[in-house]
């Protein structure tokens, strides 16, 4: 294992390149915190430059040759002892990252089970990498396709689901016979590290999956833009996917973008009521609102609107904010001070704005021992108007916004009047509505009678419109991102045929 070879000292970790855990070449660090006190170190993490990505695209550049000609049954199997690994070491990696990312551990063994089912889920294509076969145009010929590597990938990874999201890109990856160097983000590292580590204990040789830390405008830049790497996955915020799409297009690269959401949750008057309200907390102050999925928008009809706005706010308010690792703990802090920032920002505007009413929270909480964290009081605004920036904008932070409509057919053009369609809900007893706004929402996961997280690793994940670029993760669909086809003409005629001429 390389938990000893990647702490040099007790809180210093290193750059994992071409199979050695190697410090940065300018010797500098980034300190990780834990958002719930940061009075607590967690770790010092390389501050790479475009020197350690280069050394690390090298790397895997020199071993893809061998990694691409090993049988994907047996690259299958390596991934599978990352499962068992992960199993085995399942607790610990969940208090590391309720330590780094501050999401309370019920929710942090949840982010490491699901990199656990990925692993194995995709690990198992490794004996399905099915292509086809077909007949072709002319006689004694006939064509096959099949799914080929693409190269040294480069993966970007957010830090809200620190494990489960790289084990996303990089098992699919290593099973259709690439090789990966993986820039997590800033904030967690760690479970990046755990995960990559676990790889290297399972066997996966040298140099095939590399890990380099550091800051995205710094490492996360030079990963997008190395000419060695020929395809870019990303998950993140829509303004730096948009960058990293752009520097892609340039280079010809392949690129999957994995970006922003303004969910919503539609309550129609014929909804259970309690279940509604369940999924809206679940929704909107899980994970303290910063998913991609998370719930931020309620579309509800009017009549049932003040009832239910009742009901949200008494739970809100009973939610318990604070450190992650304690069981009591209901929400945890947000990332760091700039999202922190972002989020009150957010909260004040929506103060500002015409006839929005704060319900409840609004503030930072800093009792007691909450002054060393960044918590925001779980926020509920009602008499929200679509158009509003809180209505319309991203603010990955525990607010919610309470719109009322008075009809199906209005909350579903509110649900698709923003720039975003990642997830949507609806909750209702009639089959007939349930079905009708699935069709007509704009969205790329829809839930029926349940909250707008909660996706699984077989089922494919992602957005339309600015959510991402057309590609979903997860699935048998994730296959399209890490292969390429390559389809092959047999001619066994044994003479000249020509295809494309007209022989009349
Ligand atoms: C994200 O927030 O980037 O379904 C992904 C869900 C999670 C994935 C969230 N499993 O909410």
């Amino acid at each position: 294992m390389a938990k000893p070879a990647s702490k040099v000292r007790a809180e210093e970790y290193r750059n994992y390149i071409g199979g050695k855990w190697v410090a940065p070449s300018t010797g500098r660090y980034i300190e990780n915190r834990n958002p719930a006190d940061t009075r607590e170190l967690i770790g010092r993490f390389p501050a790479s430059t475009a020197d350690d990505v280069d050394r690390a695209v090298k790397a895997a550049a020199a071993a893809l040759p061998a990694w691409r000609k090993t049988p994907a049954p047996r690259r299958a199997e390596i991934l599978f002892k990352v499962g068992e690994i992960l199993i085995q070491r399942k607790e610990q990696f969940a208090r590391d990252m309720t330590r780094e990312m501050g999401k309370v551990l019920k929710e942090t063994r949840g982010d490491v089970q699901e990199a656990i089912d990925m692993t194995y889920y995709i690990a198992g294509e490794g004996r399905r990498l099915h292509g086809f076969t077909t007949k072709a145009e002319l006689p004694n010929k006939t064509a096959h396709c099949s799914r080929e590597p693409i190269g040294v990938a480069g993966l970007i990874t957010p830090w809200n689901f620190p494990m489960a999201i790289p084990s996303w890109k990089i098992i699919p990856a290593l099973v259709c016979g690439n090789t990966v160097v993986i820039k997590p983000a800033e904030d967690t590292p760690l479970s990046t590290y755990n995960l990559v580590a676990a790889c290297e204990q399972a066997g996966v040789p040298a140099g095939v999956l590399n890990i380099v830390s550091g800051l995205g405008e710094e490492a996360g830049a030079a990963l997008v833009d190395h000419p060695g790497v020929r395809l870019v996955s990303f998950t993140g915020s829509t303004d730096v996917g948009r960058q990293v799409g752009q520097s892609a297009a340039l280079h010809d690269k392949i690129c999957s973008l994995e970006m922003g959401g303004k969910n919503v949750i539609m309550i129609m008057d014929d909804a259970d009521l309690d279940l509604a309200v369940e999924g809206v907390l679940w929704g909107a102050f899980g994970t303290s609102g910063q998913r991609c999925t998370a719930a931020s928008r309620v579309v509800i009809h009017r009549r049932l609107a003040k009832k239910f706005t009742g009901m949200l706010v008494d739970r809100a308010k009973s939610l318990k904010l604070g450190d992650g690792l304690d069981s009591k703990t209901d929400v945890g802090p947000v990332i760091n001070q700039e999202a922190l920032d972002k989020i009150l920002g957010y909260i004040e505007i929506g103060q500002k704005e015409d006839r929005a009413r704060l319900m409840c929270g609004g503030r930072r909480a800093e009792k007691g021992d909450l002054k060393y964290g960044y918590f925001v009081e779980p926020t509920v605004f009602a008499d929200v108007k679509p158009n509003m920036r809180i209505a319309q904008e991203e603010i990955f932070g525990p607010v919610v916004s309470i719109i009322e409509c008075r009809s199906l057919d209005e909350a579903i053009d509110i649900a698709n009047g923003v720039r975003y369609g990642l997830s949507a809900s609806i909750y209702t007893s009639d089959i007939n509505r349930a079905y009708r706004a699935m069709e007509d929402t704009a969205t790329g996961i829809f839930y029926i009678n349940a909250s707008t997280i909660g996706a699984e690793v077989h089922l494919p994940f992602g957005g339309t419109k600015a959510t991402g670029n057309g590609h979903r993760e997860g699935g048998t669909q994730v296959l399209d991102i890490f292969s390429e086809w390559k389809t092959v003409y047999v001619d066994y005629s044994g003479k000249l045929q020509r295809a494309q001429i007209d022989t009349e």
